[in-house]
């Protein structure tokens, strides 16, 4: 398998998130991405490359301009504040929720800020645009590659993660969702059904959005519940994509409570499996997040690392060409070892 890793993940390094009050330490920390590829160093499976640029206009595929202005422009504008800023990650304060107006953009930076966001987790650092568009390179270099038949699957390993990012708003430490992006790059590459499978603990709210109302691109998310789950505010079994447009059926959510444990998860990846097989997709992007690990400090499901390899197994027996794109998983220590699991289980079972 073909990974396509990005070599300036580490110029995203937030310092802090807001939880309960309190700025704590940042969950997604760069150690994590090299502890994934120290492990695929361990048990190689391919080739390794960094990508090439990828252009904004393929970033508009999936991101509205005026977003994309913003991020690409957010640190500058918030040094310009303040040189003192230079040393503070920027964090969201104020949000346009129900009755605001979000079609006009703010003068200020804090405003304009919470415009483009909807959490107080995800701090902006110097170099979050440029490993977010690295980032988002990889995706879609991945995705060429198996869109063209040049690869059956292939692995962009990323971060920060990119399922919680909608079209124009960042959030749950996720900024360009390089998920939606592999898909859109299938789609441009000729392939007329697409399915994303997202396993990460997290519900993909910004993927989930991006497609809802679309009939090419499947979403499927199998998540921590969202009446008492980070995202909250979507990721419910009811949300069916949009009733009145050709997306109708083409979304599935599969919660899941607080202790599920391995047989009850894999009960509901292969009712999420079964529903990309029904779509008659003709090719897979799987958002691979390994936070629904017993270890995770902040979720809350209980797969043990083997069980990733079965993961991985049972995913190839849908016989798609598949990209996966990394996403969640904080035991930062395992993560390496529970997402290589799943490709190593993978390439074992599609040979
Ligand atoms: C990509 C992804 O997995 N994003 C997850 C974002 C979750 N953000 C909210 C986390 C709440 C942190 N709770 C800390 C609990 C410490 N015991
Ligand atoms: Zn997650």
């Amino acid at each position: 398998m073909l990974t396509i890793h990005n070599p300036v993940h580490h110029l995203h390094a937030g310092r802090q998130e807001m939880y309960r009050g309190r700025l704590v330490p940042c969950h997604e920390v760069p150690d994590r991405l090299d502890h994934v590829l120290a492990e695929l160093r361990r048990r190689p499976l391919g080739a390794l490359r960094a990508p090439g640029e990828v252009p904004m206009d393929v970033l508009r595929r999936i991101h509205s301009g005026r977003y994309l202005d913003f991020l690409s422009r957010a640190w500058d504008d918030w040094v310009a504040l303040d040189p003192a800023n230079a040393q503070v990650d920027a964090l969201p304060s104020v949000w346009p929720v129900r009755g605001f107006r979000d079609d006009v953009l703010p003068d200020n930076f804090a405003a304009r800020m919470g415009l483009f966001s909807f959490d107080a987790g995800t701090p902006l650092t110097a170099g979050t645009w440029q490993a977010a568009r690295a980032g988002a390179a990889c995706a879609v270099e991945a995705a060429r590659a198996v869109a063209g038949g040049a690869q059956r699957s292939a692995f962009a390993l990323t971060r920060p993660p990119g399922h919680h990012a909608g079209a124009d708003f960042f959030g749950g430490y996720c900024f360009l969702n390089n998920a939606a992006l592999a898909a859109q790059t299938l789609r441009d590459g000729g392939i007329d059904r697409v399915a994303v499978l997202d396993v990460d603990y997290h519900h993909g709210n910004g993927t989930q959005s991006i497609f809802y109302a679309r009939g090419d691109v499947l979403t499927v998310s199998l998540h921590g519940d969202p009446r008492t789950e980070y995202p909250f505010y979507l990721g419910h079994a009811d949300e069916r994509g949009s009733g009145d447009g050709a997306g109708a059926g083409a979304n599935l959510n599969l919660p899941l409570p607080r202790g599920t444990d391995f047989a009850r998860w894999r009960a509901a990846l292969h009712t999420g499996m079964a529903a990309v097989g029904r779509f008659g997709a003709q090719a897979l992007v799987v958002s691979l997040g390994v936070d629904t690990f017993e270890g995770d400090p902040i979720s809350s499901f209980a797969l043990r690392s083997p069980d990733y390899l079965q993961v991985g197994r049972d995913i190839a027996s849908l016989r798609l060409p598949t990209v996966f794109v990394f996403e969640g998983g904080y035991a930062v220590a395992e993560v390496g070892v529970n997402a290589v699991n799943v490709l190593e289980g993978f390439e074992g079972a599609a040979a």
